[in-house]
């Protein structure tokens, strides 16, 4: 059907994990952009179709394209100058060649965020994981713990959620579920104390890593930022690197309002990377480039679903082929 599309595939190399699992992340990841795709690639893809010439009025059609999927209008209009410009210097011979140079700037865009999170000797290395309500937490942080131990890690979870009903019993669940311990103490305990406790319990354990779950709250309620504020002070007592990452987790289906989140977070508390949750079911997952040009903050990982493996080390490159590439 999409010609562009189907060469893509056939010269796509291997993703790494094709062989680690039979199911492969990158299928699942393709899965999950099907929304994502159907908006923001397959409609490129339609307008491309057919087209031997490079005209104006196709760019201006790509541009809205870009629009209408949350890309962004810093990122889309910087993905227009660069074919401007190449279509003015009469670098692209055809169509075809626009849509492939577009992939290559997209994946361009991408790439400065794909910085993974690297360890350092510390022992417990503290993730404090932070983020808006319902943004997918206390799940990424399930998930976390798995990806974690699938590297050979001992990991602690700390239920820093001391004010949602459940969060702690939500937290606990996953605990079972990975065979790893959770330090909690009773709701309405005091966040800052609670996680202080448990990178303590870590260190006198010798654990790896703690993941520190927190309640979620709004950029604008002052005094829950300043109740993280507190806990990165309260943990930097014990060591003054840590927390070694501030990870926040955004919803990928909230569209700009992800990065509008981002950025205030990171303005109000100093932001180290960034979760991209639920990417599938949505069609707005074009968001993760204007996240990236606008924040130039580390991607470190997206999620694709509620299940323990649904999350992944961003990769730059396998994420634009998965969103061009066909189911
Ligand atoms: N489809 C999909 N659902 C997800 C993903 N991550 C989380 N969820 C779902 O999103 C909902 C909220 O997830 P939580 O992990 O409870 O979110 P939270 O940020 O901890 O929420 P609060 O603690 O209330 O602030 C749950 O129903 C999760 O199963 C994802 O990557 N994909
Ligand atoms: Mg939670």
């Amino acid at each position: 059907m999409f010609d562009f599309l189907k060469r893509k595939n056939q010269t796509a190399s291997p993703t790494p994990d094709s062989q680690e699992q039979p199911a492969g992340f990158f299928s699942r990841l393709k899965q999950g952009l099907a929304k994502t795709r159907a908006k923001l690639t397959t409609g490129m893809a339609n307008l491309f179709l057919g087209k031997k010439e490079l005209d104006a009025d196709l760019i201006d059609q790509i541009e809205m394209q870009l629009l209408t999927a949350d890309v962004g209008v810093e990122t889309t209009t910087q993905l227009i100058q660069t074919l401007t410009q190449k279509l003015a210097r009469k670098e692209l011979s055809d169509a075809q060649a626009a849509f492939e140079c577009l992939q290559a700037e997209m994946k361009q865009i991408l790439q400065p965020c794909e910085v993974p999170l690297q360890m350092n000797s510390i022992k417990p290395y503290v993730v404090l994981v932070v983020g808006i309500n319902g943004s997918g937490k206390t799940t990424t942080i399930g998930k976390l713990a798995h990806y974690f131990q699938q590297a050979q890690k001992s990991v602690m979870l700390a239920a820093g959620d001391t004010f949602r009903a459940a969060a702690i019993e939500q937290l606990q669940i996953w605990g079972e579920r990975n065979h790893l311990p959770v330090i909690a103490q009773q709701p309405g305990a005091d966040t800052a104390a609670v996680i202080y406790d448990a990178m303590e319990a870590a260190k006198a354990r010798g654990m790896e890593v703690l993941i520190a779950d927190t309640a979620g709250r709004l950029h604008t309620q002052s005094n829950l930022m300043a109740e993280l504020q507190k806990v990165k002070r309260v943990l930097a007592k014990i060591d003054p690197t840590a927390p070694h990452e501030t990870l926040i987790v955004l919803d990928a289906t909230l569209g700009q309002n992800a990065l509008n989140q981002v950025k205030q977070f990171h303005e109000a508390i100093g932001v180290t990377g960034i979760a991209l949750t639920k990417l599938d079911g949505t069609a707005k997952g074009g968001i993760i480039f204007a996240i990236a040009k606008a924040t130039q903050l580390p991607i470190r990982f997206i999620g694709v679903g509620e299940g323990i493996d649904d999350l992944r080390p961003f990769q730059a490159n396998e994420f634009v082929d998965a969103l061009f590439g066909e189911i």
